[in-house]
Order: structure tokens, then sequence, then C-alpha cells
């Protein structure tokens, strides 16, 4: 009996709260993450040296690495990247990586869409540190012989190889449901 009093005031505000937030502002995506498209991207603004615990990052918030297919999306990201207190030279991770195929697949196993973002020469898979098959977008010009926004393949852990203060923050991407949309 104690309990259910306890529990009941929280459980409605909680749930008061999330319902008056869709219907005042419209919100498709959750609080934190930005709308685009049919997707809500969320970055994680944490360096990170390890493609897969990136992953596991966005997979703990219920989505996975983050996916682009246009310029338009791109950009957006880009853009959502700036917004960021952290910016790194190494920008961020993509869900895009080389499987055992040598062919570049996203995280949801769709190949490669005939848009890519590469950086001049990339992907380049370099040996120095026993090849390169995760993808990162760049966030800062620095050294990079290419532009800030582009995509250069890297090995999956940077553990190491870059000051972990450079590594890449991490892009996370939700589908948004069609239903939500349509109603
Ligand atoms: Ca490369």
């Amino acid at each position: 009996m104690t309990e259910s009093i306890i529990l009941t005031p929280f459980c409605c505000r909680v749930v008061n709260h999330i319902f008056s937030r869709s219907l005042e502002t419209d919100q498709v995506c959750p609080n934190g993450w930005a709308h685009h498209g049919h997707s809500c991207f969320h970055i994680i603004d944490t360096p990170t040296p390890k493609w897969k615990k990136a992953r596991s990052m966005c997979q703990r918030l219920g989505g996975d690495l983050g996916k682009i297919t246009t310029a338009s999306e791109n950009q957006f990201i880009y853009d959502l990247l700036r917004k960021q207190k952290t910016v790194t030279d190494y920008g961020v991770w993509l869900g895009l990586h080389r499987k055992k195929d040598q062919q570049f697949y996203w995280v949801d196993d769709t190949p490669l869409s005939s848009y890519t973002a590469w950086g001049q020469g990339e992907p380049n898979d370099s040996a120095a540190h026993g090849g390169e098959d995760c993808v990162h977008k760049i966030g800062e010009k620095r050294s990079w012989p290419f532009q800030p926004g582009q995509w250069n393949d890297v090995p999956c852990s940077l553990d190491g190889i870059v000051p972990s203060y450079n590594t890449p923050v991490v892009l996370c991407q939700k589908k948004i449901d069609m239903d939500v949309l349509s109603f």
C-alpha cells in the first residue's frame, strides 16, 4: 500500500511530461535528438578511441551508429557536429565499416549507396597500423589533406595511434516510426 502511494505520482508525472511535450512541440525525436528526414540523430560528445565501443554506446540508447546517404544529410550531421562542445580533428564515428569481402557496409548491412563524401585519396586502407576498416567524418581541418565533413577510413581502434582527446565523438541514429510522422 505504502509502495503504490509513493510510486504512482512518479509514474504519472513522467507519463504526463512525455505526453504534454509531444503535444506542445510536435516533437518526433526524444529530447536531445535532432530530427532530419526519417531519423533522429544524437551526438555523444565524448572522444571515443574504439569504433565498437562507440557502436555499443549508441545501441545502449536504442539506436545505432549513424548512416549518411545524401549530401543534405552529410551537411546536417556536420552542422550538428560543429554545435558540440567537443570538436576533434577526428570528428565523429560513422556507422560505416569494411567487412571481410573488403567492401564497405553501413551498420544496417546495406552497402554504400551512390552518395559518398570521401576525402581526396580515401579510403586508402593504409597499412601503417594494420589496415583501416572503420570510417569517421573529419571535424577540423588542421593537418588533414582534405576538408572538414569528408570521410576517411582509419583503424577501428585508435588506441596508441591518436591521443584519446582527439579521437572521434559518436554519431547515433534512430529511425522514426513512420506511423508517428503520418499521424
Ligand atoms: Ca584512410
